[in-house]
């Protein structure tokens, strides 16, 4: 892959855009890069979280490349938009749990994807935001939608009407960013965030994840009886037979179930 890095250790894929001339900007062919990676990780066993980072120490990614778009056709426009929402829908329903490490600027299609990740993790220089209005488009790679579920419609419109961009405290009191910590030490925290969260039950886990997905797409209705149904799938394992016995026994669960 020419514009992605895909390491892999403990059971941790840690993926980094690497156009850091560019800002890591997403061009078709890194876009086309990131759907194959993502499908590849969603069908490893051998994978429990992603975390997702920009190269360099001044952007995670700042937005779709624009250099790209500027004499895109709108067929082109749409090819690229598809592209991007089939990488996206990948990464953001992967049984994996995924971490946007948000090392700078996370702009526009940058945000977005960030967005499409199940916790986001900001270092204390980020910046996010939504400029697309003042480019004469609007936010395509599903920034109206996910930007308004996280942080309510009135400051999603807020964000994405004023392009005004959001520094990492700020987006951390809205709800945008989960944490905020110092550069030095973002990889690090995403890592043991990643740790803690493998050492829960990790199909316990997907099943939450498409729970909680799956259920703010719904009425509250249909949301609890999905939640029904995984809760009862969930008895169906060894993790809830041993995690419920280690109970019991008063000793530490050795859950394996993904
Ligand atoms: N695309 C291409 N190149 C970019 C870029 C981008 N988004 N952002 C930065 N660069 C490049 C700059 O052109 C510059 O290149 P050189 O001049 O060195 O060759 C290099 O990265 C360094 O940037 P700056 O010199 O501008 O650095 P500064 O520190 O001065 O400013 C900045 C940093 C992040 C504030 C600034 O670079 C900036 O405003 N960048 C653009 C941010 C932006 O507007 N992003 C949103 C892009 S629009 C679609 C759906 C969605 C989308 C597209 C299509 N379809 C459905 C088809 C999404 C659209 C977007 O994301």
């Amino acid at each position: 892959m020419k514009n992605i890095i895909v390491e892999v250790e403990n059971e941790i894929a840690v993926v980094t855009i690497s156009r850091e001339k560019s800002l890591n900007a997403l061009n078709s062919e890194t876009l086309a890069e990131l759907k194959e990676c993502f499908e590849n990780i969603a069908a490893r066993k051998d994978v429990r979280v992603l975390i997702l980072t920009g190269a360099g120490k001044k952007a995670f990614v700042a937005g779709a490349d624009i250099s790209e778009m500027v004499n895109a056709t709108p067929a082109e426009g749409r090819k690229m938009g598809m592209l991007a929402k089939e990488a996206f829908m990948l990464l953001e329903t992967m049984p994996q749990v995924t971490i946007a490490a948000v090392n700078g600027y996370a702009l526009g299609g940058g945000c977005e994807i960030s967005m499409a990740c199940d916790i986001r993790i900001a270092s204390d220089n980020a910046k996010f935001g939504q400029p697309e209005v003042g480019l004469g488009i609007l936010p395509g790679f599903g920034g109206t939608q996910r930007l308004a579920r996280l942080v309510g419609k009135g400051r999603a419109k807020e964000i994405i009407f004023t392009c005004d961009q959001i520094d990492a405290q700020e987006a951390y009191r809205i709800g945008l960013a989960n944490k905020v910590v110092p550069q030095d030490e973002l990889l690090d925290t995403c890592k043991s965030m990643a740790e803690k969260i493998m050492s829960k039950g990790s199909y316990a886990i997907s099943l939450a994840k498409e729970a909680i997905n799956t259920g703010l797409e719904t009425d509250l209705a249909s949301g609890l009886t999905l939640e029904a149904d995984l809760f009862g799938l969930s008895f169906s394992t060894a993790d809830k037979k041993e995690g419920m016995t280690a109970f019991l026994e008063k000793r530490k669960a050795n859950l394996t179930d993904f």
